[in-house]
């Protein structure tokens, strides 16, 4: 298909009248959508409502969308594209209506129909493109880009089926496939008008053509058709709506025709499957490659639809000078997924635009950014080389060749130093040769940014120090942050009122101003104490709901609140909340409760389907709350549950409802953690190691409203080389009551045997999580958090603290940063 609009026109959209926005105009609507759109009446299933008024706002943002379009493709604008394979997005509906303003006169005018906004809202499903962390960094970047008029457009995937729901039986995970395109999806746009062709498989031809020039041909056998899904990406009351353009995959209109010719029609049908099946799945890991060739295919796919597609954009603006395009285009690549963009502009440049290797090469050095989001060795991608020569066999060649050039500036900075160009070779030697994806990554971008203070450190220091002696200048910090309008305004309608009755509204637009809270927090304002704290109970009365309606067990509101949310992984350490609970589990049996404060433990997180530990922590502690729940002797002194597929939705309730964030990696493992800020903003308290986001978190908050534990960093490392679990145990009698009711199979008499690969892990000198290292200074801290919980004033003065110091970690911060150092576009995006 092919685009009504010549390509070398400047685009310049008629722009749409503004539909109104009162209760009466938008029930109207929403009447007509329902009757004639989707063809139901009152009555229906509500999922129907939800759509009707899912169309009824899109109608309103694409007025925005398309004077924003208008201004993002005037002629001289710079862009910037943030690609990623994750964009964990949870539910747009409530999100829209706050960021339209448009919550009250919609209430109003569900009203008139006899249905209830919150209940409408809570039909959409969560878009659950992504697994955690790096996905919800996305997609809160995308709500600050557009709040700040960033001109920035995601580029993603249109995943099939999202993130697994899971489903606890028994005690163990169960994963369901979650198809949540099932009902149709009203906010996406499709744009088959800007459909572009992705090549796979076949050959290379090296030729001169008719000007003796050398230039290459893939003869690709496989190519599979790209088309773009748009999502509208609502600023903060700005008249702005940015571009989320999410790619699925369709086999090519002349699929196997032969094949369909000669008969064989289930073939020819085959073929297709094979080209849809590339978006037909997010895999489910975090923080590890699992190596599938499908995988592969997934991010070239995204990579040269991308590129393919900014490129289209650009030329549409009215260029045709290459020599321009790195002034108007930056990409940035969220971890090494998408990285093989580096070889795809080469390829396009090269190839496509006959340019000579050392030009393009400039061009996309200058286009290219990357942002590591992890030390872990797991996570590291690589691919063999096979692969890439069955799947890419033109993008496999050019990376040879920026890796023979890149060499030869290696070995004139340190001559002989065979050693150094075999570490810093983007192909790894070995039984199975490998690409070093976040090598790719560095020889190809200008800047390589780590996601928190502790982490980019880090990352000069050690996993990519030769990379920093070449160039000190690429490397730079920006640590992460969250969106104050989903994760406060939304999510915590009640201290958003209570707040801006103190200090106004404008904190949500600039989270700094929270500063001024720090004011309300002597001894004269008894009500705002007693107010905050009253917000506080409400919305852990919310929670408490959830948790009966999804636990069954019963949360008092006036017990501290202690939550754990996060994927389950041995690094952030969900075991070592476990063995606390445990030890006052066993406190309680021994009597031993003086200056007790009664505890609601949750704790909540999927476990990639193929991690066996994580599984079986998850049946840990299901059997440890099962225990723990029904033993009348407990007598609501602790409660302990395990929150079913705890998901974006679930954190708008969760984080408000936290006294206590629980945020207990290994040092040094964590880049950053977000689940943190969230829970800080929200007033939470945090118990946390030295890692991460936590530093910064604890310098501005200060250490006094802070629980801090642990190792950090270097004495981990230095530790590492002679860790003796068995002392911690020995010389400690409360690890080791608590390790003995493990092994004596205390919470499992009916399984013997299921948890003592849980107990080798943390018992094993190797264990690299050194959770029994931190123990003791774990269960101190917590009797520090129980100590300070009980004189409520100084907790509540504390809570206060720590939101109004939460103003840094938000995701408006983050992309001012990202843009001063490294987009450097000019704001613009609709007139306010
Ligand atoms: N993170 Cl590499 C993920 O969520 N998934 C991943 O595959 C990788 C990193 C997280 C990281 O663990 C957190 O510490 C960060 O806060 C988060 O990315 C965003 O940067």
């Amino acid at each position: 298909m092919t685009s009504q609009f010549s390509t070398h026109v400047p685009y310049v959209p008629v722009p749409l009248d503004p539909l109104p926005n009162d209760a009466e105009s938008l029930g109207s609507d929403f009447q007509r959508y329902l009757s004639y759109h989707l063809g139901r009446f009152q009555g229906c299933p509500p999922v129907y409502l939800y759509q009707a008024l899912a169309y009824t706002l899109r109608d309103r943002l694409t007025v925005d969308w398309r004077a924003t379009w208008g201004d993002y493709l005037q002629p001289g604008k710079r862009r910037a594209y943030y690609m990623s394979l994750e964009f964990l997005i949870g539910r747009s509906l409530s999100n829209n209506l706050l960021n339209m303003g448009v919550g009250d006169a919609t209430q109003q005018a569900l009203l008139n129909y006899c249905a209830d906004l919150e209940e409408v809202v809570s039909e959409e499903p969560d878009a659950g493109l992504g697994n955690g962390g790096l996905g919800r960094l996305a997609a809160c970047f995308m709500d600050s880009c557009a709040s700040l008029r960033l001109p920035v457009i995601g580029y993603g995937i249109r995943y099939e089926y999202g993130m697994f729901r899971q489903r606890i039986e028994q005690g163990y995970q169960v994963e369901d496939p979650d198809h949540w395109l099932r009902d149709g999806h009203p906010w996406e746009v499709e744009r088959a008008e800007y459909t572009q062709r992705v090549q796979f498989g076949g050959y290379t031809e090296h030729y001169i053509d008719a000007n003796g020039t050398r230039r290459v041909r893939w003869n690709s056998k496989d190519d599979v058709l790209a088309i773009p899904f748009d999502m509208p990406i609502s600023g903060y009351q700005n008249n702005t709506v940015n571009t989320l353009r999410l790619w699925k995959a369709t086999a090519t209109d002349e699929f196997n025709l032969d094949e369909f010719n000669a008969g064989s029609y289930s073939e020819a049908v085959e073929a297709k499957n094979h080209a849809e099946h590339i978006s037909m799945v997010l895999y489910p890991n975090d923080s590890s490659e699992n190596g599938k060739e499908l995988r592969l295919r997934q991010q070239y796919f995204l990579a040269s639809a991308s590129i393919k597609d900014a490129v289209r954009l650009w030329e549409r603006q009215g260029n045709s000078d290459y020599s321009l395009f790195a002034a108007d285009n930056v990409f940035q690549m969220n971890d090494t997924h998408p990285t093989v963009a580096v070889a795809e502009l080469m390829r396009i440049l090269v190839d496509k635009k006959g340019m000579g290797w050392d030009e393009a090469w400039a061009i996309t050095t200058k286009c290219m950014a990357y942002t590591n989001h992890t030390l872990l060795p797991e996570a590291l991608e690589r691919w063999p080389l096979h692969l890439f020569e069955k799947l890419l066999p033109r993008i496999l060649e050019i990376i040879y060749e920026i890796n023979a050039r890149f060499l030869r500036e290696v070995s004139m900075k340190w001559p002989g130093d065979t050693e150094r160009q075999r570490r810093m070779s983007i192909i790894e030697e070995g039984n199975v040769k490998q690409v070093r994806m976040a090598w790719l990554a560095i020889v190809g971008s200008f800047s390589i940014n780590g996601v928190a203070a502790l982490h980019s450190q880090l990352l000069v220091d050690g996993l990519f120090h030769d990379f920093y002696e070449l160039w000190p200048d690429k490397f730079n910090n920006k640590t992460n942050g969250v969106t104050p309008r989903r994760w406060v305004a939304h999510a915590n309608p009640g201290m958003t009122a209570l707040i801006s009755s103190k200090i106004g509204n404008g904190w949500i637009a600039d989270l700094s101003e929270l500063q001024r809270l720090k004011s309300l927090t002597t001894k004269s304002n008894d009500d705002f104490f007693a107010d905050w704290q009253a917000v506080k109970f409400a919305n852990k009365q919310r929670l408490a709901k959830l948790v009966l309606q999804e636990c069954g067990v019963e949360f008092d509101p006036s017990a501290l609140f202690d939550v754990q949310v996060k994927r389950i992984h041995e690094y952030k350490r969900q075991l070592l909340n476990l063995l606390h609970v445990i030890h006052l589990y066993r406190r309680i049996k021994l009597g031993r409760v003086e200056n007790w404060a009664n505890r609601c433990v949750l704790i909540g997180g999927k476990a990639a389907p193929g991690y066996v530990i994580a599984k079986r922590i998850i049946k840990l502690i299901n059997s440890v709350a099962d225990m723990v729940n029904n033993d009348p002797e407990v007598d609501g002194k602790l409660k302990v549950a395990f929150l079913p597929n705890y998901r974006v939705s679930s954190m708008e309730i969760i984080a408000p409802a936290a006294n206590l964030s629980e945020q207990i990696s290994t040092a040094g493992k964590e880049a950053s953690g977000t689940g943190n800020m969230k829970f800080m903003m929200n007033g939470a308290l945090t118990i946390g190691t030295y890692d991460g986001a936590n530093i910064e978190i604890l310098e501005a908050a200060g250490e006094e409203n802070f629980f801090l534990f642990g190792l950090r960093a270097d004495e981990v490392d230095a530790l590492r080389h002679d860790y003796r679990p068995w002392t911690y145990v020995e010389q400690d009698e409360d690890l080791r009551g608590v390790i003995d009711w493990l092994r004596s199979g205390h919470f499992n008499p009916c399984e013997p045997g299921i948890f003592d690969m849980v107990l080798d892990g943390l018992l094993s000198p190797h264990d690299p999580w050194m959770t029994l290292a931190d123990f003791r200074s774990y269960v101190d801290a917590q009797e520090r958090v129980s100590q300070a919980w009980q004189d409520q004033t100084h907790w509540t003065r504390m809570s206060i603290l720590n939101t109004a110091s939460s103003g840094f970690f938000s995701t408006d911060r983050t992309m001012l940063e990202y843009n001063r150092d490294i987009w450097k576009l000019v704001p613009g995006g609709a007139v306010e």
